[in-house]
């Protein structure tokens, strides 16, 4: 599990993405879709798009501004709320039919995405931010075994 001074590392660093969720939500999931093609088929909104009409969609900015949103209250939480986690590993296993894996692919394109965009994020703050997301991953695993959910 991540500790709390790295949720507290990458919480200093994190206030361009509070700004401005939507725009940085936006490249996450386009990079998603370029770097794994796959996942686009598991947005029903998505799938049938082409690259140029996921450019300056607004669907698609909305999603990546609700997703940054709910990894800012995982951090803000500290790790220690589980209740946000509980509620979204229920939603991606019975309603949207999420494999894990992809909680795992996703959290390495954040990554990439937040040191490539990010003034400043150094490699402690690098460090702290794999534990997160890791600590992240890893309790969405857990609540998919209790949900009984496989994949
Ligand atoms: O669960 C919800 O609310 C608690 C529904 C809205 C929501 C979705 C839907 C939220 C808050 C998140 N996702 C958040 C989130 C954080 C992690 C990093 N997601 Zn989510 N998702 C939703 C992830 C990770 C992740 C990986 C993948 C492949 N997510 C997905 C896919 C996914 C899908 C298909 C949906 C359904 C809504 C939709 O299609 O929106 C266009």
């Amino acid at each position: 599990c991540a500790s709390g001074e790295e949720y507290d590392a990458v919480l200093s660093f994190w206030d361009p993405l509070k700004a401005d969720p939507k725009s940085y939500g936006e490249i996450v999931l386009q990079r998603l879709f370029e770097t794994k093609p796959d996942s686009q088929k598991l947005f029903p909104k998505f799938t049938a798009l082409s690259k140029e009409q996921l450019q300056n969609n607004p669907d698609l900015q909305a999603h990546g501004g609700i997703v940054v949103c709910k990894l800012t209250e995982f951090m803000q939480g500290g790790g220690r709320d589980k209740k946000t986690l509980k509620d979204l590993a229920e939603s991606h296993a019975k309603q949207h039919k999420i494999p894990r894996i992809y909680f795992q692919i996703i959290s390495d394109v954040i990554f990439e995405v937040v040191v490539e965009k990010i003034e400043g994020f150094g490699t402690d703050a690098q460090t702290a931010l794999k534990n997160v997301l890791k600590t992240f991953q890893t309790q969405m695993g857990e609540f998919y075994d209790e949900l009984g959910f496989d994949d």
